[in-house]
Protein backbone atom coordinates (compact mmCIF):
# COMPACT_ATOMS: atom_id res chain seq x y z
CA UNK A 1 0.00 0.00 0.00
CA UNK A 2 1.79 3.35 -1.09
CA UNK A 3 2.02 6.22 0.99
CA UNK A 4 -0.93 8.95 0.64
CA UNK A 5 0.15 11.93 -1.33
CA UNK A 6 -1.01 15.19 0.58
CA UNK A 7 -2.85 17.48 -1.18
CA UNK A 8 -1.30 20.39 -0.54
CA UNK A 9 2.09 18.95 -2.27
CA UNK A 10 0.27 18.66 -4.80
CA UNK A 11 -1.37 22.03 -5.34
CA UNK A 12 2.60 23.05 -4.45
CA UNK A 13 4.34 21.58 -7.18
CA UNK A 14 1.99 22.35 -9.64
CA UNK A 15 2.19 25.69 -8.61
CA UNK A 16 5.83 25.33 -8.74
CA UNK A 17 8.01 27.75 -11.05
CA UNK A 18 11.48 26.72 -10.00
CA UNK A 19 12.04 23.33 -8.91
CA UNK A 20 15.47 21.87 -7.95
CA UNK A 21 15.75 17.54 -7.36
CA UNK A 22 18.76 16.53 -5.43
CA UNK A 23 19.08 12.57 -5.67
CA UNK A 24 21.35 10.31 -3.87
CA UNK A 25 22.52 6.42 -3.92
CA UNK A 26 18.69 5.50 -2.88
CA UNK A 27 17.37 6.39 -5.80
CA UNK A 28 19.31 3.79 -7.81
CA UNK A 29 18.96 1.12 -4.94
CA UNK A 30 15.81 -0.65 -6.51
CA UNK A 31 18.11 -0.52 -10.06
CA UNK A 32 20.16 -2.75 -7.82
CA UNK A 33 23.12 -0.31 -7.23
CA UNK A 34 24.33 -1.18 -3.96
CA UNK A 35 23.76 2.37 -1.34
CA UNK A 36 26.58 3.79 -0.05
CA UNK A 37 25.47 2.83 3.73
CA UNK A 38 24.46 -0.77 2.95
CA UNK A 39 27.27 -3.13 3.59
CA UNK A 40 29.10 -3.98 0.34
CA UNK A 41 28.51 -8.09 -0.89
CA UNK A 42 31.45 -10.30 -1.34
CA UNK A 43 35.38 -9.13 -1.34
CA UNK A 44 34.31 -5.85 -0.79
CA UNK A 45 32.32 -6.58 2.57
CA UNK A 46 35.51 -6.30 4.54
CA UNK A 47 35.91 -2.47 3.44
CA UNK A 48 34.07 0.85 4.31
CA UNK A 49 33.32 2.99 0.70
CA UNK A 50 34.28 6.02 2.66
CA UNK A 51 37.61 4.56 3.12
CA UNK A 52 38.08 3.56 -0.64
CA UNK A 53 36.75 6.50 -1.95
CA UNK A 54 39.33 8.55 -1.00
CA UNK A 55 43.18 9.96 -2.47
CA UNK A 56 44.89 8.54 0.23
CA UNK A 57 43.51 5.16 -0.54
CA UNK A 58 44.35 5.50 -4.16
CA UNK A 59 47.92 6.38 -3.30
CA UNK A 60 48.12 3.80 -0.66
CA UNK A 61 46.82 0.93 -2.60
CA UNK A 62 45.78 2.14 -6.13
CA UNK A 63 44.98 -1.61 -7.48
CA UNK A 64 42.68 -2.08 -4.56
CA UNK A 65 41.05 1.14 -5.72
CA UNK A 66 40.94 0.62 -9.24
CA UNK A 67 39.50 -2.83 -9.05
CA UNK A 68 36.64 -1.64 -6.42
CA UNK A 69 35.59 1.15 -9.10
CA UNK A 70 35.67 -1.85 -11.88
CA UNK A 71 33.35 -3.48 -9.42
CA UNK A 72 30.96 -0.83 -8.66
CA UNK A 73 31.02 -0.25 -12.98
CA UNK A 74 30.47 -3.75 -13.81
CA UNK A 75 27.50 -3.78 -11.39
CA UNK A 76 25.76 -0.56 -12.71
CA UNK A 77 26.55 -1.69 -16.78
CA UNK A 78 24.35 -4.51 -15.13
CA UNK A 79 21.98 -2.39 -14.02
CA UNK A 80 19.47 -0.15 -15.56
CA UNK A 81 17.79 3.20 -14.70
CA UNK A 82 14.50 2.72 -12.37
CA UNK A 83 10.79 4.53 -12.55
CA UNK A 84 12.09 7.20 -10.07
CA UNK A 85 14.74 8.00 -13.16
CA UNK A 86 11.92 8.34 -15.46
CA UNK A 87 9.37 9.88 -13.17
CA UNK A 88 11.88 12.79 -13.00
CA UNK A 89 12.52 12.67 -16.67
CA UNK A 90 8.80 13.23 -16.84
CA UNK A 91 8.72 16.54 -13.93
CA UNK A 92 11.29 17.67 -16.29
CA UNK A 93 9.70 18.26 -19.40
CA UNK A 94 6.31 19.03 -17.56
CA UNK A 95 7.82 21.91 -15.35
CA UNK A 96 8.32 25.55 -16.43
CA UNK A 97 12.24 25.53 -14.68
CA UNK A 98 13.87 22.57 -13.20
CA UNK A 99 17.20 21.01 -12.45
CA UNK A 100 18.53 17.69 -11.39
CA UNK A 101 21.52 17.80 -8.75
CA UNK A 102 23.09 14.15 -8.71
CA UNK A 103 25.38 12.74 -5.89
CA UNK A 104 25.22 9.83 -7.84
CA UNK A 105 28.17 8.45 -10.23
CA UNK A 106 26.08 5.99 -11.97
CA UNK A 107 24.84 7.57 -14.94
CA UNK A 108 21.21 6.51 -14.73
CA UNK A 109 19.63 9.76 -14.40
CA UNK A 110 21.42 10.49 -17.92
CA UNK A 111 20.14 7.05 -19.12
CA UNK A 112 16.56 7.71 -18.68
CA UNK A 113 16.80 11.00 -20.45
CA UNK A 114 16.95 13.66 -18.12
CA UNK A 115 19.35 16.29 -19.21
CA UNK A 116 19.16 19.80 -16.98
CA UNK A 117 21.14 18.02 -14.81
CA UNK A 118 24.56 18.79 -12.64
CA UNK A 119 26.52 15.08 -11.47
CA UNK A 120 27.81 17.00 -9.11
CA UNK A 121 30.90 13.88 -7.91
CA UNK A 122 31.33 13.03 -11.84
CA UNK A 123 30.67 9.67 -13.34
CA UNK A 124 31.74 6.23 -12.77
CA UNK A 125 31.98 5.48 -16.35
CA UNK A 126 34.73 8.41 -17.14
CA UNK A 127 38.19 7.33 -16.28
CA UNK A 128 41.26 10.35 -16.21
CA UNK A 129 44.95 10.72 -15.95
CA UNK A 130 45.78 10.93 -12.28
CA UNK A 131 48.66 13.33 -12.92
CA UNK A 132 47.63 15.68 -15.65
CA UNK A 133 43.49 15.51 -14.96
CA UNK A 134 41.99 15.13 -18.23
CA UNK A 135 39.71 12.38 -19.12
CA UNK A 136 40.87 9.32 -20.81
CA UNK A 137 38.69 7.28 -23.51
CA UNK A 138 41.35 4.47 -24.49
CA UNK A 139 44.43 3.18 -23.09
CA UNK A 140 46.58 -0.49 -23.61
CA UNK A 141 45.22 -3.18 -21.21
CA UNK A 142 48.05 -4.80 -19.56
CA UNK A 143 48.21 -7.20 -16.53
CA UNK A 144 49.34 -3.96 -14.58
CA UNK A 145 46.50 -2.05 -12.57
CA UNK A 146 45.66 0.77 -12.42
CA UNK A 147 45.94 1.12 -15.96
CA UNK A 148 48.85 3.72 -17.27
CA UNK A 149 47.60 6.72 -18.85
CA UNK A 150 48.88 6.95 -22.98
CA UNK A 151 50.00 10.48 -22.57
CA UNK A 152 52.11 11.03 -19.84
CA UNK A 153 52.13 7.48 -18.54
CA UNK A 154 50.95 8.42 -14.84
CA UNK A 155 48.09 6.03 -13.22
CA UNK A 156 44.60 6.51 -14.38
CA UNK A 157 41.91 6.82 -12.23
CA UNK A 158 38.23 7.17 -12.30
CA UNK A 159 36.56 10.66 -12.98
CA UNK A 160 34.43 10.87 -9.78
CA UNK A 161 35.29 12.92 -6.53
CA UNK A 162 36.45 11.43 -3.64
CA UNK A 163 36.02 12.83 0.09
CA UNK A 164 38.53 15.27 0.64
CA UNK A 165 38.11 16.32 -3.09
CA UNK A 166 36.91 19.60 -4.04
CA UNK A 167 33.90 19.62 -6.54
CA UNK A 168 34.42 21.99 -9.78
CA UNK A 169 33.30 25.26 -8.77
CA UNK A 170 30.96 25.74 -11.78
CA UNK A 171 28.76 22.53 -10.85
CA UNK A 172 28.55 23.88 -6.92
CA UNK A 173 27.55 27.22 -8.19
CA UNK A 174 25.34 26.33 -10.67
CA UNK A 175 23.57 23.98 -8.10
CA UNK A 176 24.05 26.34 -5.01
CA UNK A 177 22.40 28.91 -7.37
CA UNK A 178 18.98 26.87 -7.99
CA UNK A 179 18.87 26.20 -4.59
CA UNK A 180 18.69 29.91 -3.48
CA UNK A 181 16.00 30.92 -6.28
CA UNK A 182 13.90 28.03 -6.06
CA UNK A 183 10.40 27.85 -4.89
CA UNK A 184 10.27 23.76 -3.86
CA UNK A 185 13.35 21.58 -3.59
CA UNK A 186 12.83 17.88 -3.74
CA UNK A 187 15.62 15.83 -1.62
CA UNK A 188 15.38 11.95 -2.79
CA UNK A 189 17.24 9.09 -1.64
CA UNK A 190 19.91 10.98 0.30
CA UNK A 191 20.96 10.44 3.91
CA UNK A 192 21.57 14.34 3.51
CA UNK A 193 24.96 14.10 5.02
CA UNK A 194 27.53 14.54 2.57
CA UNK A 195 28.98 17.96 1.76
CA UNK A 196 28.35 20.32 -0.24
CA UNK A 197 25.32 18.22 -1.63
CA UNK A 198 23.70 18.25 1.62
CA UNK A 199 23.76 22.21 2.14
CA UNK A 200 21.16 22.49 -1.11
CA UNK A 201 18.15 21.77 0.53
CA UNK A 202 19.08 23.82 4.02
CA UNK A 203 20.08 26.87 1.69
CA UNK A 204 16.42 25.97 -0.05
CA UNK A 205 14.80 26.47 2.87
CA UNK A 206 16.48 29.55 4.48
CA UNK A 207 15.74 31.01 0.97
CA UNK A 208 12.08 30.60 0.80
CA UNK A 209 11.23 27.20 -0.44
CA UNK A 210 8.82 24.74 0.48
CA UNK A 211 11.00 21.15 0.91
CA UNK A 212 9.61 17.61 0.04
CA UNK A 213 11.79 14.47 1.16
CA UNK A 214 11.73 11.04 -0.15
CA UNK A 215 13.35 8.50 1.45
CA UNK A 216 12.01 5.21 3.41
CA UNK A 217 14.13 6.33 6.06
CA UNK A 218 14.25 9.44 8.67
CA UNK A 219 16.95 11.74 7.83
CA UNK A 220 18.81 15.27 8.89
CA UNK A 221 16.73 16.53 6.33
CA UNK A 222 13.49 15.11 7.96
CA UNK A 223 13.12 17.57 10.69
CA UNK A 224 13.15 20.62 8.40
CA UNK A 225 10.97 19.10 5.52
CA UNK A 226 7.93 20.53 4.90
CA UNK A 227 6.67 17.20 3.54
CA UNK A 228 8.85 13.82 4.69
CA UNK A 229 7.18 10.73 2.68
CA UNK A 230 8.77 7.58 4.21
CA UNK A 231 8.49 5.50 0.81
CA UNK A 232 10.22 4.31 -1.81
CA UNK A 233 11.04 6.68 -4.47
CA UNK A 234 9.88 4.38 -7.56
CA UNK A 235 6.81 4.24 -5.48
CA UNK A 236 6.48 7.81 -5.11
CA UNK A 237 7.85 9.66 -8.09
CA UNK A 238 5.29 8.16 -10.36
CA UNK A 239 2.48 8.76 -8.25
CA UNK A 240 3.22 12.37 -8.25
CA UNK A 241 3.83 12.79 -12.18
CA UNK A 242 0.42 10.86 -12.11
CA UNK A 243 -1.55 13.37 -9.51
CA UNK A 244 -0.44 16.48 -11.54
CA UNK A 245 -1.94 14.52 -14.55
CA UNK A 246 1.59 15.44 -16.17
CA UNK A 247 2.32 13.73 -19.65
CA UNK A 248 4.24 9.92 -18.18
CA UNK A 249 6.10 9.22 -21.25
CA UNK A 250 9.11 8.42 -19.47
CA UNK A 251 7.53 6.44 -17.03
CA UNK A 252 5.23 4.64 -19.74
CA UNK A 253 8.55 3.55 -21.69
CA UNK A 254 10.02 2.66 -18.75
CA UNK A 255 6.96 0.50 -17.69
CA UNK A 256 6.66 -1.58 -21.25
C1 LIG B 1 34.71 18.54 0.05
C2 LIG B 1 31.76 9.79 -5.40
C3 LIG B 1 36.32 20.21 0.42
C4 LIG B 1 32.72 8.68 -5.07
C5 LIG B 1 31.02 10.68 -3.26
C6 LIG B 1 32.62 17.01 8.49
C7 LIG B 1 31.50 17.77 8.33
C8 LIG B 1 31.08 18.18 7.07
C9 LIG B 1 31.80 17.80 5.95
C10 LIG B 1 32.89 17.02 6.13
C11 LIG B 1 33.32 16.63 7.38
N1 LIG B 1 34.44 15.89 7.21
C12 LIG B 1 34.72 15.80 5.87
C13 LIG B 1 33.80 16.50 5.23
C14 LIG B 1 33.71 16.71 3.84
C15 LIG B 1 33.18 15.46 3.13
C16 LIG B 1 31.91 14.90 3.75
O1 LIG B 1 30.84 15.38 3.49
N2 LIG B 1 32.06 13.86 4.58
C17 LIG B 1 30.88 13.27 5.20
C18 LIG B 1 31.09 11.77 5.36
C19 LIG B 1 30.65 13.96 6.52
N3 LIG B 1 32.87 15.94 1.81
C20 LIG B 1 33.82 15.94 0.90
O2 LIG B 1 34.94 15.51 1.07
C21 LIG B 1 33.44 16.59 -0.42
N4 LIG B 1 34.45 17.52 -0.76
O3 LIG B 1 34.15 18.80 1.06
O4 LIG B 1 35.72 19.24 -0.43
C22 LIG B 1 37.44 20.68 -0.37
C23 LIG B 1 37.33 21.91 -0.98
C24 LIG B 1 38.37 22.35 -1.72
C25 LIG B 1 39.50 21.56 -1.87
C26 LIG B 1 39.59 20.31 -1.27
C27 LIG B 1 38.54 19.85 -0.51
C28 LIG B 1 33.34 15.56 -1.51
C29 LIG B 1 32.23 14.61 -1.21
C30 LIG B 1 32.03 13.68 -2.40
C31 LIG B 1 32.41 12.28 -2.02
N5 LIG B 1 32.12 11.38 -3.12
N6 LIG B 1 30.77 9.94 -4.34
C32 LIG B 1 32.08 7.33 -5.09
O5 LIG B 1 30.83 7.24 -5.17
O6 LIG B 1 32.83 6.35 -5.05
S1 LIG B 1 29.86 10.80 -2.06
C33 LIG B 1 29.09 9.31 -1.97
O7 LIG B 1 28.37 9.39 -0.77
C34 LIG B 1 28.08 9.01 -3.05
O8 LIG B 1 27.99 10.05 -3.99
C35 LIG B 1 26.77 8.88 -2.35
O9 LIG B 1 25.76 9.54 -3.03
C36 LIG B 1 27.07 9.57 -1.09
C37 LIG B 1 26.37 8.92 0.10
O10 LIG B 1 25.38 9.66 0.33
P1 LIG B 1 23.92 9.22 -0.22
O11 LIG B 1 23.85 9.44 -1.67
O12 LIG B 1 22.97 9.92 0.64
O13 LIG B 1 23.84 7.68 -0.05
P2 LIG B 1 23.65 6.94 1.31
O14 LIG B 1 24.02 5.54 1.08
O15 LIG B 1 24.35 7.72 2.35
O16 LIG B 1 22.09 7.06 1.62
C38 LIG B 1 21.13 6.47 0.76
C39 LIG B 1 19.79 6.95 1.25
O17 LIG B 1 18.82 6.39 0.38
C40 LIG B 1 19.44 6.47 2.65
O18 LIG B 1 18.99 7.56 3.41
C41 LIG B 1 18.31 5.46 2.42
O19 LIG B 1 17.34 5.50 3.45
C42 LIG B 1 17.72 5.95 1.13
N7 LIG B 1 17.04 4.95 0.32
C43 LIG B 1 17.30 3.63 0.25
N8 LIG B 1 16.42 3.04 -0.63
C44 LIG B 1 15.64 4.04 -1.12
C45 LIG B 1 16.03 5.26 -0.53
N9 LIG B 1 15.44 6.42 -0.82
C46 LIG B 1 14.42 6.41 -1.72
N10 LIG B 1 13.99 5.29 -2.33
C47 LIG B 1 14.58 4.09 -2.06
N11 LIG B 1 14.14 2.95 -2.67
Amino acid sequence: MSLQIPDDLITTLAAAERVVVLTGAGISAESGVPTFREAQTGLWAQYDPRELATPQAFARNPRLVWEWYAWRRKLIQQAKPNLAHHALVDLEQALPTFLLVTQNIDGFHWLAGSRDMIELHGNIARTRCYEEGHVVSWWEETDELPPRCPHCGGPLRPDVVWFGEGISEQALRSAFDAAAACDLFISVGTSAMVQPAAGLPLLAKRMGARVLEINPAQTALSVIADWSLQDKASNLLPQLVRRLDFPTNAIDGAEQ
